[in-house]
């Protein structure tokens, strides 16, 4: 077997490891963070389920943390105190970005995690089964249940050779994304291996494994070694290391092969990460912002080099350069060894350790701006100006850059300086809450509050407008941006409900309003990025019925399924363009099409034709979709679980 079927087999609930074929495994840890969990946690409430089943789970509170009013602190106090009361830890405020921290903390080689954010496959670094999903998901994995998912094609990318100086572990995910695009993923496990895996520490595995998400990979892993032992004891949790890899004859659906040694540093261009070139290609163009952080980019090595870069030097005079590492325990780290105040010296802004601009919370660039990140994600408009554009660089980049002024290949410089993992981390765990130190908890519900949309058990008639007609890779942040204004109501779906699309066409919420609801008509790959489960709640609200793709990312379409909405892909490609806005679509029969097969026939009522789409679902998700979504089936007995 390959290191992705030992994990899966050794937590298979049920189905045949067949990609392809609907499976349900076992899951050991969950973790939430703060944007997805308040709904996450409302939808685990109203299961009823006293304390959560699971090894480990974690409630962390990173992406919005900016408290401009009281909303954002009634989450944290929400989700502080539901998390307490039902057995689950909470990293506080302060002490970084969930995938940073899991990683650091808590991730255990060989175990599952499902968490409510994308970037949850960070942990295949340390030889987990890490995966994103929508909140829905989460909450059942906490209540006990198995994450149901298709049984993925495995990938395997090996790795000879080793980095060249001033290359980076971002270099290599994102010649990864150069090759196999935006949705390359899609379905399918990376499963990285050869000989170039001892090569690269555990935080530089978990860049590429965080990224594999940008792909629309269902996940990304590395076997666990002696370099995830070492990591391990360095953090002073050797008892949970066990080695873990593939059979020496294991089998993949592909394999890429790519040499480290043959890597130039890239950079993933405006608005796409797989918009892949060598930074020597794109020149010397002018920048003006530098944002060094994120989960995929700010770890105790990935800092250490940015300060070695910046040490006695100035930020040229027209780039402002934020530096936001990923966990307190890096920030203590920088602080006591001195690399602090290199990073201040040189005229750096260090934000706290949480997601900010990443997500859009702060640090909006100027109009027409040009931001190097060594974020993982520059949609359109995501940095909360649309007119910027936004490159996805290494440390190393970003850090000579915001010296120079200018885009710069950090092999044209200085060779950095040889910087070691740690023998030992600082290790200081007093901002993690554990439930069994709180008794008689008391879930604290502020006015924002607001329960999420009803459910109702899906009609047999669906009719409605188009209410709009969208391209290929349309992403979540299209479908409900979150910027440091929206981001506060993660948890009030009524307000978030007249931004949705708003990136693609500001009005359409109040068409949809207006109509009552409808049907949204989109190209290829439709959800791409975030797992907000927003993305459908929000439509839920709106009265959207289905959205006709030509197809869709998997936690959207998984997302949508959870709670009702049709997700169709067009069986003939052709008649995407056949559609126009205003155009009146009716499905007849929706309950028995559904029932019987996997093909639902649309009926084009303006301008008179039929067409068929595909819908291919498990007889689990027939009974979830016909329940009108996860929580009315469980309600309904549906299940059976
Ligand atoms: C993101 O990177 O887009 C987020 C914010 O972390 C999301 C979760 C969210 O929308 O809250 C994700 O990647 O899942
Ligand atoms: Fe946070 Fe950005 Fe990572 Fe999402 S991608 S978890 S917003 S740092």
């Amino acid at each position: 077997m390959n290191l992705a079927e030992k994990l899966i087999s050794s937590h298979l609930v049920s189905g045949k490891m067949k990609a392809g074929e609907e499976i349900a495994i076992k899951i050991d840890q969950t973790l939430t963070q703060d944007s997805t969990g308040t709904m996450a946690y409302l939808q685990f409430e109203s299961m009823g389920i006293d304390k959560v089943k699971t090894y480990k789970s974690v409630a962390y509170i990173d992406h919005n943390t900016l408290q401009t009013g009281f909303e954002n602190a009634d989450d944290h106090a929400y989700i502080q105190s539901v998390a307490l009361k039902h057995g689950i830890s909470v990293s506080k405020p302060g002490n970084g970005i969930c995938h940073q921290v899991h990683l650091e903390r808590f991730g255990i080689p060989g175990m599952t995690l499902l968490g409510s954010d994308s970037h949850t496959p960070t942990c295949g670094g340390l030889g987990m089964l890490a995966i994103g999903a929508g909140g829905l998901d989460v909450a059942v994995a906490m209540g006990g249940g198995p994450l149901h998912l298709t049984m993925p094609k495995v990938v395997k990318v090996e790795l000879t050779g080793a980095l060249r100086k001033n290359v980076s572990a971002k270099d290599v995910i994102l010649e990864v994304l150069r090759r196999l695009t935006v949705k390359g993923g899609v379905g399918k496990i990376i499963e990285y291996g050869g000989e170039g895996v001892k090569t690269l520490s555990v935080p530089e595995r978990a860049t590429i494994a965080n990224m594999g998400a940008e792909l629309g990979a269902t996940t990304s892993v590395f076997p666990s070694d002696s370099v995830t032992k070492a990591f391990l004891k360095a953090q002073g949790r050797e008892d949970v290391y066990r080695p873990l890899k593939a059979d020496g004859r294991a089998k993949y659906a592909e394999i890429v092969e790519i040499d480290l040694s043959a890597l130039t540093p890239l950079a993933a261009c405006p608005h796409s990460p797989d918009a892949v070139k060598k930074v020597s290609e794109i020149g010397r163009i002018a920048v003006d912002q530098v944002c060094i952080g994120s989960c995929t980019n700010s770890s105790y090595l990935d800092m250490m080099k940015v300060a070695a870069i910046l040490k006695g030097k100035t930020v040229n005079p027209g780039v402002s350069l934020t530096i936001s590492p990923g966990s307190r325990q890096v920030l203590s780290m920088l602080a006591s060894n001195g690399a602090l105040a290199d990073i201040v010296n040189a005229g750096a802004r260090v934000l706290e350790c949480a997601c900010g601009p990443c997500i859009g919370m702060g640090q909006s660039p100027k109009n027409n701006a040009v931001s190097l990140r060594t974020f993982n994600r520059n949609f359109y408009a995501r940095s909360g100006t649309a007119t910027a554009g936004v490159y996805l660089v290494s440390p190393e980049t970003a850090a000579y850059s915001a010296i120079n002024g200018y885009l710069t290949d950090p092999t044209e410089c200085e060779p950095l300086p040889e910087i070691r993992m740690p023998q030992k981390f600082a290790v200081n765990d007093n901002l993690i809450l554990r439930p069994e130190d709180f008794s008689d908890v008391q879930v604290v519900r502020g006015p924002n509050i607001k329960p999420f949309p009803e459910h109702h058990a899906l009609a047999d008639t669906l009719s409605g407008e188009t209410l709009i007609v969208l391209e290929d890779h349309i992403t979540t942040d299209h479908i409900m941006p979150s910027n440091s204004k929206l981001l506060p109501y993660r948890s009030n779906i009524p307000y978030l409900s007249d931004y949705c699309l708003n990136p693609s066409d500001p009005t359409f919420a109040a068409r949809a309003k207006e109509k009552g609801g409808g049907f949204i008509v989109a190209g290829a790959n439709y959800g791409q990025g975030s797992s907000r489960e927003h993305a459908a709640l929000v439509p839920l609200y709106l009265g959207i019925k289905a959205v006709i793709a030509q197809s869709f990312a998997r936690i959207h379409r998984d997302n949508l399924i959870n709670n009702g909405i049709l997700p169709l892909e067009f069986s003939d490609a052709a008649d995407y363009s056949k559609i126009e806005q205003g155009d009146v679509l009716v499905i007849e029969n929706a309950r028995a099409q559904i029932a019987k097969g996997s093909t639902v026939t649309v009926k084009n009522e303006t301008k008179g034709y039929r067409f068929k789409t595909t819908l291919k679902l498990s007889p689990r998700l027939k009974n979830i979709i016909l329940a009108g979504g996860v929580l009315a089936a469980i309600a309904s007995g549906a299940l059976g679980e």
